[in-house]
């Protein structure tokens, strides 16, 4: 859905093709879909400067996949790159089925240079804005579609269908080879080096040099609403996005309805998506839509540009004569407006008719978030150029999570492998302290390892993820594989399970498969652990993954095989 360089002629086939892939979309029952993605390095001009970066058949963003609830696929991978690659299905849940969810070494060994893999699997009950992206190392900087679902046949969206739907996938633009940057990071300790430009469908748009002419164009007829499907898969950044002179009304996050939520501004977080309607209700004109960081870590370089794509009221184009002006640039809240983040976070409430289940849990889970730093017994040395001479690392529960090397959790697991993984993941931090005040430096250095959380099948879990203001406190948009949950609370400083709990909303909670930790705060969650299989549970800054701030569920098989997981297929990667 390529939605830049729209000149007025061309808007009637184009709406005519939106129709006619709605019709097709209406006419028939699920379905099963074949792709074929071929990962390969393609160049592509950005900034002034052309680079080859790793794409899926030669498009950027990748190609988009739409299905309808119900429908079941087939998604054949063929790694024609440089690199190991595994391809994830965010936020699908894969029932019983692992071995489609994608992240390298955990669910299965990549797919090696020459070699491909199909995923295949169904979707079930789930409906709106998910995406995909490698999993492996940091390459889905540049590897990464939209995934839509439709609602079954006979069935539609609890608002009134917009006459248009556009994606709007949020990007970084790094100036050289993501796994590079990964390399630099591992070698050095130090963070990665910062984006250059933020894209929204892989444009920079024309805030930045040699960007103006692809800058990505969404046509609107007047008193129109259309849907934005908005999907951050920005590498490191949480991002403010707004509409000049437009509100927005959200309608949906990480494939689930929500009451719709009118504002001006939304926070999103790696990983998540947000569906809004806007509503062209503003005189004839061209509008930017933009996107700039949310920076929560403190002293942290980060990306301060502007990424923008152009809301286009057709009539103001076609009446037109010479150039056309520049369009009004929205407000966007400062860098560091945790209250405008927060105002919109808890703005959002899920569809009341979904139930959490509101008596107590049968597991009560408290993860410490944050990160760390490895002291080196040579400052000086070029592997620690971290902060004052360390290494950065990163932890949940004091561990740092180590993916193995020589086979996939879930291999290693299904095929009793011993020695690649431990199940002793502390549910609870292994010592209590202040967690967002002031830590003792003592306490900075977490313990390396490849531990695992067993939970038994149909456990009702409760979870706390509490940031902790080592090194800095921070926004960890926290990503849970195999699930969606519901967000029943969050709150500024330390989690308190006396008198917090009491203010949790059981009613009307968001589903996500991605929220963040307010930073110096915390988050709570509840879900069903009813997927057997073993769940990547980690943050969704692509930096703190890489030094360990992951772990992963173990869900073990219910009864009878309608509770367990499911063979691997034939063509499974091994390592
Ligand atoms: C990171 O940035 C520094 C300084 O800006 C530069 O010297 C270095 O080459 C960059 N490294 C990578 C991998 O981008
Ligand atoms: C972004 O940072 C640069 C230097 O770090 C600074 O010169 C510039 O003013 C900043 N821009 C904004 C919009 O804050
Ligand atoms: C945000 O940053 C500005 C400086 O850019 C500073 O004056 C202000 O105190 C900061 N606000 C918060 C809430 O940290
Ligand atoms: C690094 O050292 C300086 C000077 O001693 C200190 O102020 C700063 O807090 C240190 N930073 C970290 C992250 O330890
Ligand atoms: C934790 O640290 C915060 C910030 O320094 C402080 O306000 C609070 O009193 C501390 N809490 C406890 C229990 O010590
Ligand atoms: C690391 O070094 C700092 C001083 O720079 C010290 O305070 C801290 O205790 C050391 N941590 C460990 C785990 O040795
Ligand atoms: C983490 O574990 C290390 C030992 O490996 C210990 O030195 C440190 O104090 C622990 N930190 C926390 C926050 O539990
Ligand atoms: C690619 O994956 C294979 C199998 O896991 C592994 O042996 C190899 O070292 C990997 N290559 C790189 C560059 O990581
Ligand atoms: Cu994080």
């Amino acid at each position: 859905m390529e939605t830049n360089q729209l000149p007025c002629k061309s808007s009637f086939s184009l709406l005519l093709f939106f129709l006619l892939t709605i019709i097709a979309f209406h006419a028939t029952n699920a379905e099963h879909q074949y792709h074929e993605f071929v990962i390969q390095r393609t160049p592509v001009k950005r900034l002034c400067k052309t680079q080859s970066i790793l794409t899926v058949n030669g498009q950027f963003p990748g190609p988009a996949i739409e299905v309808k609830d119900g429908d079941s696929l087939a998604i054949k991978v063929v790694n024609a790159g440089p690199y190991n690659i595994s391809i994830h299905w965010h936020g699908l849940r894969m029932l019983r089925n692992p071995w489609a969810d994608g992240p390298s070494y955990v669910t299965q060994c990549p797919i090696q240079p020459g070699g491909s893999y199909t995923y295949r699997f169904t979707i079930q009950n789930q409906e709106g804005t998910l995406w995909w992206h490698a999993h492996t190392g940091f390459l889905r900087a540049t590897v990464y579609g939209a995934f839509i679902i439709h609602p079954k046949q006979g069935s539609s969206y609890p608002f009134t269908q917009p006459k248009r739907e556009f994606p709007i996938l949020l990007g970084e633009w790094f100036d050289r080879d993501p796994m590079a940057l990964l390399r630099q990071t591992q070698l050095t300790g130090a963070a990665p080096n910062v984006s250059v430009a933020y894209t929204i469908n892989g444009q920079p748009g024309d805030l930045y040099r040699c960007s103006s002419q692809e800058t990505v164009r969404v046509p609107v007829d007047v008193g129109e609403t259309i849907l934005l499907r908005i999907i951050n898969s920005a590498l490191n950044q949480e991002l403010f996005f707004s509409i000049a002179n437009h509100r927005m009304t959200v309608v949906g996050t990480d494939a689930a309805y929500t009451k719709p939520f009118n504002t001006g501004v939304i926070m999103i977080g790696p990983g998540q998506t947000i569906n809004v309607l806007v509503t062209a209700n503003q005189p004839p004109g061209r509008y930017y839509m933009a996107a700039r960081a949310y920076q929560t870590a403190m002293n942290a370089a980060f990306d301060n540009t502007t990424t923008t794509a152009i809301l286009e009221y057709k009539s103001a184009s076609c009446s037109r004569k010479g150039p056309a002006p520049r369009p009004i640039l929205p407000a966007l809240p400062a860098f560091n407006d945790t209250a405008t983040a927060t105002a919109y976070t808890s703005g959002i409430r899920g569809m009341s008719k979904i139930n959490v289940f509101t008596d107590a849990a049968d597991a009560n889970l408290f993860f410490t978030v944050g990160l760390g730093l490895i002291n080196c017994t040579n400052p000086n040395s070029p592997r620690c150029q971290g902060p004052n001479g360390t290494r950065f690392t990163a932890s949940i529960n004091n561990n740092s999570f180590v993916l193995p090397r020589t086979t996939s959790l879930m291999q290693a697991y299904y095929q009793g492998i011993p020695g690649v993984f431990t199940t002793d993941f502390p549910p609870v931090p292994p010592l209590q302290f202040n967690y967002s005040g002031k830590v003792p430096r003592a306490l900075w250095t977490p313990t390396p390892g490849t531990r695992l959380l067993k939970l038994k099948y149909g456990t009702r879990v409760q979870l706390v993820f509490q940031d902790t203001n080592i090194v800095t406190t921070e926004d960890h948009p926290m990503h849970i594989h195999g699930f969606h949950f519901f967000v029943v609370g969050s709150g500024f400083g330390n989690f308190n399970p006396s008198t917090d709990p009491a203010r949790f909303n059981l009613v009307d909670p968001p589903v996500k498969n991605t929220i963040g930790t307010p930073p110096g705060g915390w988050v709570a969650i509840r879900f069903v652990a009813d997927n057997p299989g073993i769940w990547f549970l980690h943050c969704h800054i692509d930096s703190h993954l890489n030094w360990g701030l992951a772990t992963a569920l173990l869900v073990e098989n219910g009864v009878g095989p309608s509770q367990s997981v499911i063979p691997p297929p034939p063509d499974l990667p091994q390592c």
